[in-house]
């Protein structure tokens, strides 16, 4: 019966969430007590104030025990609580059914044992209806054991929990059942669906006369097919206990089902007794669409769609894996408000609202099965004692998931290398559901030209772009690649995700990817106790930040060991689901609309493959450096553009008209949803493309005044009234994760980079009152001779600096100048790439423009602290308009109020104390983020090395 998707609202449903009697014991062999606590279900129990707390690990197993073994210390939650099974459904068959449970499940009720599951990730249900008697009260316990033979298959990269993470509830059922539908809908408007009927009564014969029926939205009742019905006689295929019946339909101008044009139509099956009554029935919101692989592309109704995919877990950082559907629907619609078209459900099945709701907003799946034996994956996928599992996981998955139209690929789970196992499971999808391709990383590992049998997709993992260009331009590539995880957002990261993207755009063949991933997963704990928040803890947080006395806990906040600290923080929104600035990145380079000017003159292009322009609005803007424009946008009119395609669109004369004389100039088409969509209101932005109207000016040097000395200290460092740490070199940044996962942090630190010492050499002041410091910064590398010349501006100072760096230092974060500020500034404002934190190597999501923040706000507060705040491209910026820098050109800035020694020495962002200061970076260089703690290291040309440097940048403030 799984695979039969009943309508939420039938009546034939008796929740059981809420609150349950609950004990947790040391092993499952440990008889319950009489003392009983409560326990809200579903609830992990590991973030409900029991002993037994969250623990993380990646791949390790959390405890030494090989496959099939688990350990005797086996914390193991039973709940308990009475059902009443209503008088009215006396006759019916009872169905308990028990959403998610880790690992294994034991239901009881009324005292005896009614059956066992596992498969975390996968209802189980269990007949009771010889175990209840409607009208009376009966308990029902419910024995949830944390570990067993099948966590060695539930390996996945995320905490490890216990309890009962779905809804439990009851089912009642005419014994007269629809035992299977399978929906098979094409873009042309042909539906075929296949019903198959069974009876749950005594010798489970079918009852004579019985006869199912369908509606279809846009079609009405449809015929079953009678000469299917012939041929079955005809084959003697017809049997007393299994009924089968099949339905066809063609909908006229039907509207197919795309992730952007998510059309649904409702269907429904019943099955009907000899007299008419209804048994049972089965609604399903359906969608018309084709998926087909041809050659090396992966077509959605004929078309090439490019996925641009993000995997997600299920999370949250109140209640650890239980997700409610408002949640799952945020999670879905932050994907869509972001460009997103894709999810994979790394790495098991989502509760069924998940892909109703992608049916509904418009998501491609690959619905992933619950295998991930990561830890002894070499040895679990031939042991045949796992055989069993492996099928039943994939073909359960299947079942249940099939008439979904968002599923357009089904995977076999991750990271578990490749065995016999996997083609049994594939075998059986390959003949159940012919209509979806197949994908499996580890089927990759022999080589990306001969993968085995069960993968239909190239669907590596973290492969460089050069790697992926390289194959697809060999000749040998005979299957659609489309990276099952790439770019991961760990931290300050996913450098080159525009590099990416310009190399699957151009590229045949490639067809585009899954970021890892959508969450992190930091839980929410206190900092009095070190116990998790809970489900108490709302409103614990804000803006990506846990609130007082509460910070985001990762692996090893519990205690927990092994564990593998911050590489469970690595998704692309913070732990209250805030976006990351790479979700403005991604939301730019998976535009719908995009802009350019070239010599075909301005046109618009439409990104899209089934959607027209129509559902967007659109409005001109100016910015000009300098000078604040503050000029109202004007309402652009867009072009009719078929997807793909691209028209010449007119540049708003009365704003280009009205520039002034001078400076580079902007021109960006706001873009916002004309009218509500599923995922956003009216109005909201959904992208800015820009393009440049006119060049900078070059920087010209300042007017010099001469009588206005600029004054040294005894160090030869800068005595300015407005700054209280005066500019010196600075060469380091907080390591990010990908530099130190990536092995950098260290080779930083065993270079001497986080320790400079400056050892002044000379400073000289000539007539005109300029003053020239030559300093030196020893570096295991070798000296890095620093100059500085100081000029006096009749308002201000102007610094000009050299860095010569010697030939060994390579590859290091940055070359620039830090300073400290006097004041307490609260406000900055600046021209260039923003408002959203850039860096050279993800800067696609910042326009550029006139930008202005509270400092406090600059500062992305990653969970482990590192560099931070930066913005690319700025040419001026000002700090509450008394202080006010110009530089010589666009250059990489940052001003917060941490250090970056403050920022490195802290392993949680509630470590950190905001100083008074803004602390002030501008440089030269700046090392690109890359995406090394899992994947391809920042790209050569995002790199900063050995050589001279040039920059320089003026002063003016109210009191200098
Ligand atoms: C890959 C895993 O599939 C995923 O679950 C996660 O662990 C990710 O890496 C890193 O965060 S596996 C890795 C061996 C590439």
């Amino acid at each position: 019966m799984h695979a039969v998707a009943r309508h939420p609202g039938d009546t034939d449903r008796l929740p059981l969430d809420g609150t349950w009697r609950f004990q947790l014991l040391p092993t499952p062999d440990t008889a319950p007590g009489a003392a009983w606590q409560e326990a809200e279900v579903p609830g992990c129990w590991t973030m409900q104030g029991t002993g037994d707390l969250p623990h993380y690990t990646n791949y390790v197993m959390p405890w030494p025990e090989v496959p099939p073994a688990s350990p005797k210390a086996n914390p193991t939650g039973v709940y308990e609580r009475e059902i009443h099974v209503p008088e009215v459904w006396s006759g019916r068959r009872i169905v308990l059914q028990v959403g998610a449970f880790e690992s294994v499940l034991i239901a009881e009720v009324g005292g005896t044992v009614v059956g066992i599951g596992k498969d975390s990730h996968l209802a189980s249900e269990f007949d009771i209806t010889d175990a209840v008697r409607p009208g009376e009260p009966t308990t029902v316990r419910l024995t949830v054991v944390k570990w067993s033979d099948a966590s060695h298959i539930e390996d996945q990269d995320q905490w490890w929990h216990g309890g009962l993470t779905r809804s439990v509830r009851l089912e009642a059922l005419d014994p007269l059942h629809l035992a299977d539908v399978t929906v098979r809908a094409g873009a042309d408007g042909l539906l075929r669906a296949d019903v198959q009927v069974r009876s749950a009564a005594g010798g489970a014969k079918l009852p004579d006369g019985w006869y199912a029926t369908a509606h279809l939205e846009g079609a009405g009742e449809l015929a079953a097919d009678t000469e299917y019905a012939a041929w079955c006689e005809d084959q003697a295929r017809v049997s007393d206990f299994l009924g089968e019946a099949r339905f066809h339909a063609r909908v006229a101008d039907v509207r197919p089902w795309s992730a952007e044009t998510p059309h649904l139509y409702d269907f429904t099956v019943r099955v009907h007794r000899a007299d008419g009554t209804v048994t049972d029935t089965s609604r399903h919101r359906i969608g018309f669409r084709d998926v087909r692989i041809d050659g090396r592309d992966l077509l959605i109704n004929g078309e090439r769609v490019l996925i641009r995919g993000v995997n997600r877990h299920d999370f949250h950082p109140l209640t650890g894996r239980v997700v409610s559907y408002d949640d799952m629907r945020a999670d879905l619609v932050t994907m869509k408000r972001f460009g997103f078209n894709a999810v994979r459900t790394s790495h098991y099945p989502n509760d069924p609202a998940f892909l109703d709701l992608c049916d509904e907003l418009g998501l491609y799946v690959v619905d992933e099965a619950d295998i991930e034996a990561h830890d002894h994956a070499h040895e679990i996928a031939d042991d045949p004692r796992y055989l069993p599992a492996f099928v039943d996981r994939v073909s359960r998955m299947v079942l249940r998931d099939k008439n979904h139209p968002s599923v357009i690929v089904w995977s076999l789970g991750n990271e578990s290398d490749y065995g016999a196992n996997h083609d049994a499971a594939a075998g059986w999808v390959r003949r159940h559901d012919p209509t979806r391709p197949i994908q499996y990383e580890g089927a990759l590992h022999k080589g990306w030209d001969t993968p085995w049998l069960a993968t239909d997709v190239i669907c590596p993992m973290y492969a460089s772009i050069d790697e992926i260009v390289a194959y697809a331009e060999s000749g040998r590539q005979t299957k659609p690649l489309i990276l099952c995880e790439y770019s991961h957002a760990m931290g300050n990261g996913n450098g080159s995700l525009a590099d990416y993207w310009a190399a699957i755009e151009s590229t045949p063949g490639l067809q585009g990817g899954f970021i890892w991933e959508f969450w992190d997963h930091g839980i929410l704990q206190r900092l009095s106790d070190g116990r998790p928040a809970g489900p108490a803890g709302a409103g614990g947080y804000a803006d990506g930040v846990a609130g007082p006395g509460l910070r985001w806990a990762y692996g090893g906040d519990f205690g927990d060991t092994p564990n593998d600290g911050a590489f469970v923080t690595d998704g692309v929104v913070f732990p209250d689901r805030t976006p990351k600035p790479v979700m403005y990145e991604h939301r730019e380079l998976a535009a719908p609309l995009r802009l350019t000017d070239d010599e075909d003159g301005l046109r618009v292009h439409n990104r899209q493959h089934f959607r027209d322009l129509s559902w967007l609005a659109a409005e001109w803007m100016v910015s000009v450096a300098g000078e604040r424009t503050d000029r109202d946008p004007v309402p652009a009119r867009l072009p009719a553009v078929e997807p793909g395609g691209s028209a010449p669109v007119e540049a708003p004369k009365e704003l280009l008209d009205a520039l002034p004389d001078d400076g580079e100039a902007w021109l960006t088409l706001r873009i916002r949803t004309a009218a509500e969509e599923a995922w956003a209101p009216a109005g909201f932005e959904v992208c800015a493309p820009q393009v440049r109207v006119r060049e900078a000016r070059p920087f010209t040097e300042p007017v010099l005044a001469d009588g206005h000395p600029v004054d040294v200290d005894e160090q030869a460092l800068l005595v300015h009234p407005a700054l209280s740490a005066p500019p010196v070199l600075s060469l380091w940044r907080a390591p990010t994760d990908n530099d130190e996962l990536g092995g950098l942090g260290e080779r930083w630190r065993s270079l001497g980079l986080d320790a400079l010492v400056r050892k002044p050499l000379s400073y000289q002041r000539d007539d005109s009152g300029r003053q020239t410091v030559i300093a030196q910064y020893d570096t295991a590398a070798g000296p890095v001779l620093h100059t500085q010349v100081l000029h006096p501006l009749p308002d201000g100072i102007l610094v000009e600096e050299t860095a010569e760096l010697p030939e060994g230092l390579t590859d290091i974060p940055r070359v620039g100048t830090v300073f400290e500020t006097a004041a307490r500034h609260e406000r900055l404002a600046w021209y260039g790439q923003g408002p959203w934190e850039t860096y050279p190597d993800r800067r696609h999501g910042g326009s550029v423009g006139h930008h202005e923040s509270a400092v406090d706000a600059l500062f992305t507060p990653y969970l482990r602290p590192q560099e931070s705040g930066g913005h690319h491209g700025v040419r001026h910026f000002t700090l509450d308009g008394a202080f006010r820098v110009d530089l010589d050109e666009p250059r990489q800035v940052s001003v917060t109020r941490h250090r970056a020694a403050d920022l490195t020495a802290a392993t949680h962002h509630d470590e950190l104390v905001p100083r008074n200061a803004c602390v002030v970076h501008i440089d030269a260089a700046h090392r690109g983020l890359g995406t090394a703690s899992c994947g391809p290291d920042t790209l050569p040309r995002y790199r900063t090395g050995a050589g001279i440097y040039r920059w320089s940048w003026t002063l003016r403030t109210s009191s200098a």
